[in-house]
């Protein structure tokens, strides 16, 4: 069966995966670690960190080429060569949001505080015209059909709207209606729902 490993939370850049392999309909191990048990596992793990996927005695690291890898083997992912690029292009993206908002956690309060009321002002609001721009008819960046680039958008933006975030607010996004709809509608997707409600 193949697995899954990623922290014991519902969100950061496993939750994607472990979305997509639900919708896909795979049987997978859901190996979740609690972060005390971590420092352990991780020199065994393919660059240090996770998430990782394992299927038929090979692993794999990288959110997004997990992503990737699922999505060409599971038809969450354009066959065009073209569009599939733009939507890894759009994984990419989402991954910086990750590493700019990432940055900010090592820094002490008052330096946090200012960081992220700055990214809020600017890189933020920035991101997502440059993802809004992206999208065309919708729903999905596809249209009717849902891809990984769906899945980490909507999970790299939940991150955001769920408000765990000090100092960063929800309504970041206000100025991408447009990408709030993308949201909405990979939310209501009725495989993102069943994975809520499983
Ligand atoms: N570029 C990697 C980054 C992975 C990453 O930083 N994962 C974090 C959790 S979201 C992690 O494993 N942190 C623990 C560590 O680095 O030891 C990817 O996209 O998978």
């Amino acid at each position: 069966m193949p697995k899954l490993t990623y922290f014991n939370f519902p969100g950061g850049r496993g939750e994607d995966c472990r979305i997509a392999l639900h919708i896909a309909g795979v049987d997978f191990e859901d190996d979740r670690v609690n972060g005390p048990d971590w420092p352990a596992r991780k020199p065994g793990s393919p660059f240090g960190n996770m998430p990782i996927y394992e299927e038929d005695g090979r692993i794999l690291g990288q959110s997004n080429a997990i992503l990737g890898y699922l999505g060409r083997k599971h038809g969450l992912l354009p066959e065009d060569p073209w569009e599939q690029a733009r939507h890894v292009a759009i994984l990419n993206h989402a991954e910086d949001l990750r590493w700019t908002i990432g940055g900010t956690f090592s820094l002490d309060a008052e330096a946090k505080q200012a960081a992220r009321e700055k990214l809020t002002a600017g890189a933020i609001p920035q991101w997502a015209a440059r993802a809004e721009a992206q999208l065309g008819e919708g729903p999905f960046l596809a249209g009717d059909q849902l891809s990984v680039a769906d899945l980490k958008l909507f999970v790299v933006m939940k991150w955001i709207i769920g408000g765990g975030l000090d100092h960063i607010p929800a309504s970041v996004f206000d100025g991408s209606p447009r990408l709030l709809a993308h949201f909405e509608a990979v939310s209501g997707h009725p495989g993102v729902q069943s994975w809520y409600a499983r």
